[in-house]
């Protein structure tokens, strides 16, 4: 389990951050439950399972395999925890799981039938291993038993090991073959999933397991006992030697990593890095965990490599303090000619206990000298201690109206975009569930843990719109505006997303860059063409999405949403924004559409053409 401060603190809630909100409980009700409500099934052990470890939704797409378990839902529990959220689309049901865990710290649950249903549901569950997010996905197989199954449908649907499909991008997986063993797997998979490095996991049904006659009732038990705290802490003397290169240090770095969303974790992070006067550099891989505009963060944060900014502090560095960094070796590489600092390195992690020989997600092998193997959220403390200084709540600078932001006058570009949108939503505190490739990291600060929440993790394409509705789901009531600015490919390839949060009157606003392409792979074109002296002119050809031009506010409103513009005048963003945000206080799915011209940051454009400049 994480921690306790793992929970995530925002500001000014009604409902707390991640609580299954009560509105929710009015959707999709059946009809009375039949008065013998015993279990009597193998699934209802399954449903019993899942209410005992408190799952507060199962986002799913239905399938025969699971018919048992989805009866047990309905007919046993009544729909409530957990309750079904339908989706559309297998990838977008464990978006959304990831989503709600990105912003609560745990996992919530999701259902995909049989093979066929995992085969849509991979990319997602690739992208929440790679974000260490946990999430715990049921899936079900055609009877085991071969006897059982019904002709060509249930052959074509049972796979001997269908484990193997995820196997390599999960924590755990499991096939139980018993209702007992099956409550037992539940257990196991939720304390592995939320354990950090957490990660998804997978328990694959068997349809005759689920489906049978309980010969008799399983004798209870207590799942708690079952999921001891596995919290951990460094050894006291390498703690002693981190804090002594720390407080010794004339230019100590924080590389911010992976941290939680607690307030807590926010605020002694912050108390280190002003104890020993470091100078701190953020991504936008992960969720926020270091205001961005507090005078010691080094450069805007970078997307997918450091900044020259950045990766001047770096270079200054005498001891660098890495706070479970994605890719500590990747951040070297690109800084110094030899890839390895002269700088004293302590890193912070417990990453490497779940790498494994397939995915390489783990990046390159970085220089260490001291490493303390457990999470931040467990290492900082530690180190205020050792060093002498303790927390104080942070105190961002007070937020103020901005002023009237300058746009472009002939074109609209997707910094308009973002400074109307930032002046349209104001004092509101507003979390980013996720941001478009093309986002500058200097646009919009960071002063809260719930700011931002960080990209799908994978570098999949397609998680944008289900992370966003997953993180509205866990913040609904909270008091914060959940707000996503999705790429034009991103939101197309799992924009139905849209329709579980209109169903399950989840609010949301989702602004689109919509630059009518798959912009990156443009540059990439480019890059190429530069190389071999070829016609960068047709880096459009294959990744345009124009002609037609994709009527996306139409599309919201074929699901149910408010849909807006296409915008394209930035006379009419901020309107446009004002009346999108004030759709959604009122409780609805908002989605506007912003025609951008396709471009990147400078900073990122160079980076991705970097080497290819004409000598
Ligand atoms: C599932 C998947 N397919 C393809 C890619 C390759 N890819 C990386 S970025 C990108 C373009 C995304 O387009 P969009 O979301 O509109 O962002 P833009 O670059 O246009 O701002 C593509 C196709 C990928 N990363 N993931
Ligand atoms: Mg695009």
């Amino acid at each position: 389990m994480t921690t306790a401060k793992a929970k995530a603190a925002p500001a000014a809630e009604t409902t707390p951050v991640g609580a299954a909100h009560p509105s929710l409980r009015e959707i999709d009700r059946p009809v009375k439950l039949s008065a013998a409500n015993a279990p009597g099934w193998g699934s209802d052990v399954v449903a019993d399972t899942l209410r005992a470890l408190e799952i507060p939704y199962i986002a799913l797409n239905p399938g025969a395999s699971y018919r048992g378990l989805h009866d047990s839902i309905v007919n046993y529990l009544g729909n409530e925890t957990p309750q079904m959220l339908l989706c559309l689309h297998e990838e977008v049901a464990v978006a959304i799981a990831q989503g709600y865990a990105k912003v609560t710290g745990k996992a919530m649950a999701a259902a995909v039938h049989s093979n066929v249903g995992l085969f849509h549901a991979t990319m997602a569950i690739f992208n929440a291993w790679c974000d260490r997010t946990p999430v715990i996905v049921l899936g079900a197989t055609g009877p085991v038993d071969a006897v059982k199954r019904r002709p060509w449908i249930d052959w074509i649907h049972t796979a001997r090991d269908q484990g193997a499909i995820i196997r390599n991008y999960t924590k755990w997986d499991d096939q139980p073959a018993s209702p007992g063993a099956a409550r037992e797997a539940l257990i196991r998979a939720a304390w592995i999933a939320n354990t950090a490095p957490m990660g998804p996991v997978y328990i694959n049904l068997d349809a005759e397991m689920q489906e049978a006659k309980l010969p008799e009732q399983l004798a209870p038990i207590d799942p708690a006992r079952f999921m001891p705290s596995p919290a951990t802490a460094a050894a006291a003397e390498l703690v002693k030697e981190a804090a002594n290169l720390l407080k010794t240090a004339k230019k100590p770095v924080i590389l911010m990593g992976r941290v939680s969303r607690s307030l807590d974790g926010w605020n002694e992070r912050v108390a280190l890095a002003e104890a020993i006067n470091a100078k701190v550099i953020t991504e936008l891989k992960i969720g926020c965990g270091f205001p961005t505009d507090h005078p010691l963060h080094a450069g805007a944060p970078g997307t997918t490599a450091l900044g020259p900014e950045a990766q001047e502090t770096l270079r200054s560095a005498d001891v660098v303090l890495s706070l479970d960094w994605v890719d500590l070796a990747g951040a070297f590489k690109g800084s110094f000619p030899d890839a390895s600092p002269r700088a004293k390195v302590i890193s912070v992690t417990n990453d490497f206990r779940i790498h494994n020989g397939w995915s390489m997600d783990y990046q390159g092998l970085p220089p260490v000298d001291v490493l303390l193997p457990v999470t931040p959220d467990e290492a900082v403390p530690d180190l205020l201690k050792a060093i002498g200084a303790s927390p104080k709540p942070y105190k961002p600078p007070a937020t103020k109206k901005p002023d009237k932001p300058e746009l472009s006058k002939d074109t609209l570009v997707v910094n308009d975009l973002v400074r109307a949108l930032k002046y349209a939503v104001g004092e509101r505190d507003v979390t980013l569930s996720h941001i478009s490739l093309s986002w500058d990291g200097a646009t919009w600060p960071f002063r809260h843990p719930l700011d931002f929440i960080g990209s799908e993790g994978g570098g999949g394409v397609g998680g944008g719109p289900g992370n966003a509705v997953g993180a509205a789901l866990a913040l609904k009531g909270s008091g914060r505006l959940s707000a996503a600015v999705c790429g034009d490919g991103d939101f197309m390839m799992s924009n139905t997303a849209i329709w579980t949060a209109v169903h399950y009157r989840i609010p949301l606003l989702i602004v689109v860059a919509n630059n009518r392409s798959f912009f990156n792979d443009e540059l990439h074109q480019e890059r190429v063409a530069r190389i071999r002296s070829r016609p960068v002119e047709n880096r459009w050809i294959g990744q345009r999405i124009s002609e037609p031009d994709i009527d996306i506010a139409a599309l919201a409103r074929s699901q149910g949403a408010q849909g807006f513009g296409p915008v394209t005048r930035t006379a009419d963003l901020v309107s446009t924004f004002e009346k999108a945000i004030a759709a959604v206080e009122a409780g609805e799915v908002a989605v506007v559409d912003v025609r951008v011209e396709p471009g990147y940051s400078a900073v990122t454009t160079a980076a991705m053409l970097r080497g290819t400049e004409k000598k």
